[in-house]
């Protein structure tokens, strides 16, 4: 049965429904979805205005090859039913909404989302590979690619919250393990850890370095990137981390302005929030 054009609520509905995955991972959707959402963003170049979520450009290998997109396929089969279920429903608003409703449904908090992107690529506006970050650099990496979609400091560690959910997987990034022992519930557990624990650097098997913490009481190993660990060493980073791990509140505020923002990149929108500069004719639908 196909939903009716425009109902964002039956597709928040359906994405809900598809979230709990018992055989993949650690038994939900929902990280590899903010993880999809947020690379089909993070490509966003503020001064040449290409790149972000509009057009969805994913899809093609082009920018879907990019070795920093490894995995996020399974992001896109996952919601494959939804599209056909609801096929007049962009793919560019598709993967923005399942990572809002992801986060949401995991215990975190509720983004304001905006429908209307368009799934027309602009061949002149194709963002080059090497747009996102690397999980192997420092704080200078992450200014670099960051300032470039127009964040600040605060706003780069507010985002890197997100490393709450979900894990490494030796296959897709080459970096393995997850951050914090509940992966699919979002809190600021990420900062605690981070400023709680005694990092060591790690050189897995595939030469890959990560910093981890072995707990023997429980057995398990929790890790951090190079630039996670990267936001404890800079004294602009550090004051943010600090917020974030003693106020979940002042987190969940921060995050939910800045994952807004992100989903939003490279988007304009006039006062009633329809987007006035994409092609598409569905026009801006509110959710
Ligand atoms: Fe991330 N991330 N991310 N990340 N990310 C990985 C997984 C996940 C970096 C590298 C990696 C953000 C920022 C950064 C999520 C959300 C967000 C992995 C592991 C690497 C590597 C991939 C794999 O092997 O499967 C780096 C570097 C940065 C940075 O420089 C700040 C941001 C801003 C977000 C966001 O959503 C706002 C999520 C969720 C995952 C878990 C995915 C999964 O499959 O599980």
């Amino acid at each position: 049965m196909g939903g009716k054009t425009g109902d964002f609520e039956a597709v928040r509905q359906d994405i809900i429904k598809l979230l709990h995955q018992p055989e993949y991972d650690d038994g939900s959707a929902g990280p590899v979805l903010v993880r999809l959402a947020w690379h089909s963003a993070g490509t966003y170049d503020a001064e040449t205005d290409t790149g972000g979520s509009n057009g969805a450009g994913m899809r093609y290998e082009a920018e879907g090859g990019d070795p920093a997109n490894a995995g996020l396929q399974h992001a896109r089969v996952f919601l494959e039913p939804v599209k056909s279920k609801h096929p007049w429903i962009t793919y560019a608003d598709l993967w923005t909404l399942a990572g809002v409703v992801a986060i949401k449904e995991m215990g975190g908090p509720e983004i304001p989302w905006l429908g209307g992107r368009t799934d027309y690529v602009d061949d002149s506006k194709l963002p080059p590979r090497g747009r996102l970050p690397d999980g192997a650099k420092g704080a200078d990496h992450l200014r670099w690619i960051f300032y470039r979609m127009g964040f600040n400091d605060q706003e780069i560690v507010a985002l890197s919250g997100a490393h709450n959910l979900g894990r490494c997987h030796s296959d897709r990034s080459g970096f393995e393990g997850q951050w914090v022992n509940n992966p699919t519930r979002f809190s600021n557990q990420y900062f605690r850890l981070m400023l709680s624990m005694q990092w060591k650097k790690k050189t897995l098997k595939n030469g890959v370095e990560q910093f981890v913490n072995y707990d023997e009481d429980s057995g398990t190993e929790l890790m951090m990137l190079p630039t996670d660990i990267a936001l404890t060493q800079d004294k602009a980073f550090i004051k943010y981390v600090e917020l974030y791990a003693r106020d979940k509140e002042a987190f969940f505020a921060a995050f939910t302005k800045v994952f807004a923002k992100l989903i939003e990149l490279g988007i304009t929108r006039d006062a009633d929030g329809n987007i006035t500069n994409s092609d598409n004719e569905l026009g801006g639908y509110h959710a």
